[in-house]
């Protein structure tokens, strides 16, 4: 019992060391705030560089839970080629399809346990899966498939940040379920922060 905890221990802080030891040298963030009108939260867009240089591997999984009845987090946004492994912490069975794209349906399953899908046929991001579950209709969350990893999703104030982006000019783009706005221009500089505010409108 004490060894295995040490051993959790030793993971976890071996996955902070790393993250905290990600280049920041040549890079910087961009952060800023989404309105959403006519909303009385303005969280779950997903902010997002529309193309960047080079290909991107997804690191890890990613994870989307079904937790109280609803998809957690109800936005997902992820690097191509990602697999998500989809959860379900209701002591209900839960089932996972999407309509979109190629759909697909990944079957019901107990708590406890998972399915994972591998998103690699996303032919031009963005590609957006509405992930629906057959037992509770009322059941709604998303994944959106990105060609990079520079994204972030707001939170209920609309503030987003995204670290780490390379020095480069690029478009910046939002995705929310309800609303839209037009994508804008940004140049990253080194070594300095970068805001971009938007408002969506329905
Ligand atoms: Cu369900």
């Amino acid at each position: 019992m004490f060894r295995h905890s040490v051993v959790i221990g030793s993971v976890c802080t071996a996955i902070v060391l790393a993250y905290v030891a990600s280049p920041i040298g040549a890079s910087d963030s961009i952060t800023g705030v989404v309105k959403v009108t006519g909303l009385a939260s303005s969280a779950d867009a997903v902010v997002y560089i529309q193309q960047a240089p080079g290909s991107f591997t997804p690191a890890k999984p990613a994870q989307m839970d079904q937790r109280q009845m609803q998809f957690v987090p109800h936005v997902l946004p992820i690097v191509a080629g990602t697999t998500v492994k989809f959860l379900n912490g209701d002591p209900t069975p839960h089932n996972v399809f999407s309509p979109d794209n190629e759909k697909y349906n990944l079957g019901t399953w107990p708590q406890g346990q998972s399915k994972d899908y591998t998103f690699n046929k996303c032919a031009k991001t963005p590609c957006v899966y509405t992930q629906l579950c057959r037992v509770h209709p009322e059941m709604e969350g998303y994944v959106v498939v990105l060609q990079n990893p520079f994204f972030a999703v707001t939170n209920k104030e609309g503030h987003y940040q995204i670290d780490n982006v390379p020095p480069g000019s690029y478009t910046l783009a939002v995705w929310h379920e309800k609303a839209k706005a037009q994508p804008k221009p940004v140049i990253v500089e080194a070594s300095k922060p970068t805001t971009v505010d938007f408002v969506l409108g329905r």
